[in-house]
């Protein structure tokens, strides 16, 4: 379903990518050309809708925070939005507990039976399953040879009745922690599929009823997970499959449809193959801009703090601060890999340049390493025997230690000059790529 979108929507905000101030025509053009890729791949009408009143709000409404352009602060919104959809947090699963699992064919229910299983030995306990598929007269079978596997009992009904099963099973397994419930593939649509899970629900009545969706399941995900959830009440989604091309947007709809947050992502077909949801990962990879949301949090991270700016546009800018600055930019990993996580940015800059700024960058830090604490807060004491003290601490000559210093200079004049609030908050980090010799 979304397929297309993370490409459709990295050229969404390459348009914006020249805009400077945020107004409202802004906010209005990338709302309407996000619009239009989203309808383009099938996502419901409402959410649509919703999504994009949200955007709307926070990225009028909200200030940029510091140390963020617009456009990685819409970018964040957007982000934000998703992550709001599909939930904020690591999900975990733990305890005692009864689990149902439920979907459409084919989806990976079973497989995954035994996934969570061996997730939860991992964890220390002591799971077991029951086998309430009896449509599909190999489903017990398949079952059992995942529990033989995994050295955790499957009770199967020899009557092939689902609702003895649930209740037999319960029965017997009281002393274990987890109890795991397959159910057989069905379209939620169906009368009579749809009668016979509401009442193994209600003999169940488990603490988690998850939604098996495929990853690639397209536009049917929504309508299917707001049936389910009218049946049965879904409290989480687990997205299979994840190792295929597709690219999870279903699980976008059925979270929408249903309040569920996607707790487990399948990755393969062993047992092993299933991971926590993790939204960072999870939406990035959704957005097919995965590089770019690194660089979003690595830029949060390390970006100013309201505090720093403050401090800096009263003229109080030391060596420690331009250590600091340094560092950050450091952390954010290879200029050159920087460059490449901003679309559109790799080719601009010339690699060579890059790599002297990279080298020149260290050499400042192993000078300022070299300086005493006094000096690094008061760079006018330094002076000949000083210079000539530093750079041999540093290794390097005397006149790289003159350029720091005029370096330095500049970059306190010109963060003087940039003055004003909003000249901080915005572009900051870009402006400050600018000084160390990056034309962006
Ligand atoms: N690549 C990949 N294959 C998976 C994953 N999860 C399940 N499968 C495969 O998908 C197929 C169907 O899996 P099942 O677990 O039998 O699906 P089901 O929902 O129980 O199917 P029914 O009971 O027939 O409705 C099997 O071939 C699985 O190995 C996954 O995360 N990745
Ligand atoms: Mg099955």
């Amino acid at each position: 379903m979304l397929g297309d979108f993370g490409k459709n929507i990295s050229n969404v905000f390459k348009r914006i990518l020249s805009q400077t101030t945020i107004d409202t025509d802004a906010v209005e053009a990338l709302i309407k050309n996000l619009q239009r890729e989203l309808i383009k791949t099938d996502v419901d009408v409402k959410l649509i809708m919703d999504l994009s009143n949200n955007i709307r709000q926070k990225c009028l409404k909200q200030e940029i925070p510091a140390g963020l352009t617009l456009r990685e602060h819409v970018m964040k919104v957007v982000y934000d939005e998703l992550v709001n959809l599909l939930g904020e947090q690591k999900a975990t699963l733990i305890g005692k507990k009864k689990i149902m699992l439920v979907g459409l064919f084919g989806s990976g229910k079973t497989t995954t039976c035994g996934k969570l299983a061996k997730y939860f030995q991992k964890q220390g306990l002591k799971p077991a399953l029951i086998a309430c598929d009896y449509h599909r007269p190999g489903a017990p079978e398949q079952l059992k040879q995942l529990g033989q596997k995994l050295n955790v009992p499957v009770y199967v009904s020899e009557e092939k009745d689902p609702y003895k099963a649930i209740k037999e099973g319960i029965g017997k397994f009281g002393k274990y922690d987890t109890i795991i419930i397959d159910t057989a593939g069905r379209d939620a649509l169906d009368k009579q599929l749809a009668k016979e899970l509401k009442k193994m629900h209600e003999l169940a009545k488990p603490d988690e009823v998850l939604l098996v969706l495929p990853a690639d399941i397209g536009k049917v995900g929504g309508k299917q997970a707001s049936e389910f959830h009218k049946l049965v009440g879904i409290t989480g989604v687990i997205v299979t499959k994840m190792d295929g091309t597709a690219k999870g947007g279903g699980a976008l709809s059925a979270c929408h449809e249903t309040g569920a947050k996607v707790k487990f992502i399948g990755i393969g077909e062993k047992l092993d193959d299933l991971q926590q949801y993790d939204p960072v990962r999870f939406v990035s990879r959704l957005l097919g801009m995965g590089d770019l949301q690194t660089l979003l949090e690595k830029v949060k991270e390390t970006g100013f703090k309201e505090e720093d700016a403050t401090k800096i546009l009263s003229g109080k800018f030391t060596l420690q601060d331009f250590y600091d600055q340094i560092e950050s930019m450091q952390k954010m990993g290879s200029l050159d890999g920087v460059m490449e996580m901003l679309p559109g940015m790799g080719s601009i800059v010339p690699k060579d340049m890059l790599k002297i700024q990279e080298e020149k960058m260290k050499k400042y830090k192993y000078m300022i390493d070299s300086m005493t604490k006094q000096e690094r807060e008061n760079p006018d004491i330094i002076h000949s025997s000083r210079i000539e003290r530093i750079a041999k601490g540093a290794g390097v000559k005397k006149s790289e230690v003159k350029e720091l210093i005029k370096q330095y200079e500049q970059t306190k004049k010109l963060l003087k000059k940039m003055g004003g609030k909003a000249g901080m908050k915005r572009g900051a980090m870009s402006k400050l790529l600018k000084k160390f010799g990056l034309k962006l």
